[in-house]
This record gives structure tokens, sequence and C-alpha cells, in this order.
């Protein structure tokens, strides 16, 4: 049962998005983040009419802002259960070497940077909360299974789930958990943002087959938070139907 407050990185588009809203159903009280105020700030006032919400025009990638942020929070949202480490982007589905280093730069400091910056500022609420308080980690099922195009993009999730587990084992004896939670492919902004925002390139990723949607990863983060307290799980992986691993790809002469 969820009584504090959920915190969600990157809640202005899908999953976040999807997060904080199933989140306002459940009753909880929400602080919602991301760098697009229009759209954060449409969520929150969305949201305010059933739960309370405190929304932070934040960048991840910046360290100094992230603890601010926390610092600034206000009384009423300084209970911290829930923290949906969800900030995060592909960009540049080409093979690597057609990849500038600043689309790598970009998903190292959001992903691995970032994740890790809200991390640290927001440990010392979780555990203070302690039994019954989650860390969610959405990593990908790119963290495990490569293919061609991802490279540093799998690799930015292959460090989100272990991190995830090392996190266990320096939390053992907290009460905290911590979940890494990886979802296949799913209908979002995140191909739109992988492509520069090529719309066309965008959709055929998701053509003729039928992807996760934001929700069905929302229910998964709503459910692990809502696990007894004596309960964690490690790694949730969840693909669509349709999404399976392929072979080893042969290079012949
Ligand atoms: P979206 O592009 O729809 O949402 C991404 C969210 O991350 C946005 O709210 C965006 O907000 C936020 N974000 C990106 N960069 C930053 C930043 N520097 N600081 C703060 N917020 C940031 O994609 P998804 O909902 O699909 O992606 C959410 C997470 O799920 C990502 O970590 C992604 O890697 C992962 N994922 C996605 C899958 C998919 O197929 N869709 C599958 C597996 C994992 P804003 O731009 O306003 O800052
Ligand atoms: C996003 C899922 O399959 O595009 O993490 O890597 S996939």
């Amino acid at each position: 049962m969820i009584k504090g407050t959920v915190f969600i990185t990157g809640a202005t588009s899908g999953f976040g998005q999807a997060c904080a809203r199933q989140m306002a159903k459940q009753g909880c009280s929400l602080v919602i983040c991301g760098r697009r105020e229009d759209r954060l700030m449409t969520l929150a006032d969305e949201l305010r009419g059933s739960v309370a919400v405190h929304a932070v025009v934040l960048d991840v990638r910046d360290a100094q802002a992230v603890q601010q942020a926390v610092a600034d929070l206000p009384l009423e949202f300084q209970a911290i259960q829930v923290l949906v480490n969800n900030a995060g982007l592909a960009l540049a589905p080409e093979p690597a070497p057609q990849v500038s280093l600043t689309d790598w730069h970009t998903m190292i400091d959001t992903n691995v940077t970032g994740l890790v910056n809200v991390t640290h500022a927001l440990l010392p609420c979780l555990i203070q909360f302690g039994s019954g308080a989650s860390i969610i980690n959405i990593a990908s099922s790119a963290s495990q299974t490569p293919y061609p195009g991802s490279h540093v993009y799998g690799a930015t999730k292959a460090f989100v789930t272990q991190f995830s587990y090392n996190l266990r084992c320096d939390l053992q004896g907290t009460g905290v958990r911590v979940t890494d939670l990886s979802p296949g492919m799913a209908l979002t902004e995140f191909s739109l943002v992988r492509t520069h925002g090529n719309a066309d390139a965008a959709d055929a990723v998701y053509a003729n087959t039928v992807p996760l949607s934001a929700d069905d990863v929302a229910e998964q983060i709503v459910y692990i938070a809502n696990l007894p307290a004596h309960m964690n799980i490690n790694r949730l992986e969840i693909v669509p139907v349709r999404q399976a691993w392929g072979p080893y790809n042969i290079h012949r002469d």
C-alpha cells in the first residue's frame, strides 16, 4: 500500500505520464518532474483535481538542480515512498560508426548520470521512509539483449540493471526495495526522440505489430509499488507477445 509520496522523473510523456495518472487514481501524492514546463504544468493541473501534486521543471543531468529540487520539497511531499527513475532516452538507431559522440554522451548523461543523480539525492528520504519504500528503475529489455543500433543505449540500460541489483545489497536492512523494471517495445514518444523527430521512421517502428502501451508499463509500476513490504521483485522484464529474441546474426562471405 502506498501511503507516502511518489516521485516520478520524466512525467511529461510516455510511461512517466501514464504512471502519474495511475498513481493519482491510487490517491497518492505526487512529485512529477520533466524539462518541458508546459506539459508538466498541464499534467499537474489535471491531477490536482484528485491528489496533491508538486511539479518540478528539472533536467536530471544537472546534479545541483536535482539536489536543490529535493532540498526544496514542501514538507507535505517529503515522505517519499516510491521513486520511479523513468526519465531516459535513446538517440540514433543507426550503427555505431554513424552516431555522433554528442548523442552517446546525451544517453550516458541522462540514463546513467541522471538516474544516479536522482537516486543519490533521494536515498536519505527513502531510507527514512524505510519499510515499504521502493526504487523502481526503468531499464529496458535492451539491457540484456544486444541488437544492432542499441550501442550506447543498451549499455546505459545494462548499467541501470546492475546498479539496481547492487543498490539492493547496500540497502539491506533499510526496508527499501529496488526493482529493475525492463520493458520491451512500447508505444510512446521514445522512437520519435530516438530518430530526432522523424515521425515516419518512428511510426515504422510500431507498424503492423502490437507494442506495449504506456499504461501497460504504468500498471506494472503500480503493482510493484503496492507489493507487501516484505517482497522485492529484483527484475521484471515485460515484452509484447509479438516481440521475441532472434538468432545470432552470421556474417558470410
Ligand atoms: P518518452 O520519450 O515518451 O518519455 C521520456 C521522458 O523522459 C519524458 O517525460 C522526458 O521529459 C524525460 N526526459 C528525457 N530526458 C530528460 C532529462 N534530461 N531530464 C528530465 N527528464 C528527461 O519515452 P518513454 O516513456 O518510452 O521512456 C521512459 C523510459 O522508459 C526511458 O528511460 C526509456 O529508455 C525507457 N524505455 C522505453 C521503452 C519503449 O519502447 N518506449 C522500452 C524500455 C524502456 P522531458 O523531455 O520533458 O524532459
Ligand atoms: C526500448 C526498447 O527494444 O527499443 O528500451 O530497445 S528497445
